[in-house]
């Protein structure tokens, strides 16, 4: 019984085989092999759209334009906005002046970073470091490590917005 389903098997393989032989001769099976090894290489350098699969992860959010000389946690993490403060909390008095690129257009902006205070942090905002054109502590005004609430009626620090000012030039 078993040899018989086996011999059955084998006649099918064997004629299935005979069949692609005939039909489809060994060059045109390399051509489209050697297309198809080709083109799933190219896969991964197409221009897929890949914010999706990247939004959400703190090196992808704090590395928007705006948030270039930003120390702090997004405050749009928490209630507010890239500009506005969450509810329950208060725009800083003073603040630190950034200059960003911006990659529309290439030019350079003045980007003011206003902490928001007068409330407790949230711990799973994004924290931003990127503070680029930042100077150490001795170059007081290069200095961004600060908590800006410093001059506002309740200093406990929340979150940084990022304000466009205007150009830079
Ligand atoms: N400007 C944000 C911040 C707050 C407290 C301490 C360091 C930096």
């Amino acid at each position: 019984m078993i040899d018989r389903i086996l011999t059955i098997l084998d006649k099918t393989v064997e004629t299935g085989a005979r069949r692609t032989a005939r039909t489809h001769g060994r060059r045109s099976f390399l051509a489209r092999a050697g297309a198809a090894i080709v083109g799933v290489g190219l896969v991964p350098i197409l221009p897929f759209d890949r914010r999706a699969s990247a939004a959400g992860t703190e090196a992808d959010v704090c590395a928007y334009w705006r948030h270039c000389a930003l120390d702090g946690n997004l405050c749009s993490e928490s209630g507010g906005s890239l500009t506005s403060c969450p509810p329950g909390s208060s725009i800083s008095a003073v603040s630190w002046v950034g200059t960003c690129t911006n990659p529309e257009d290439e030019r350079a902006y003045l980007v003011s970073y206003n902490d928001c205070c007068g409330k407790a942090q949230v711990s799973n905002a994004s924290f931003c470091f990127t503070s680029q054109g930042e100077r150490p502590g001795y170059r007081m005004g290069l200095y961004n490590d600060i908590n800006w609430c410093m001059a506002n009626e309740n200093t406990g620090y929340h979150c940084t917005v990022s304000v466009v000012v205007g150009l830079a030039e």
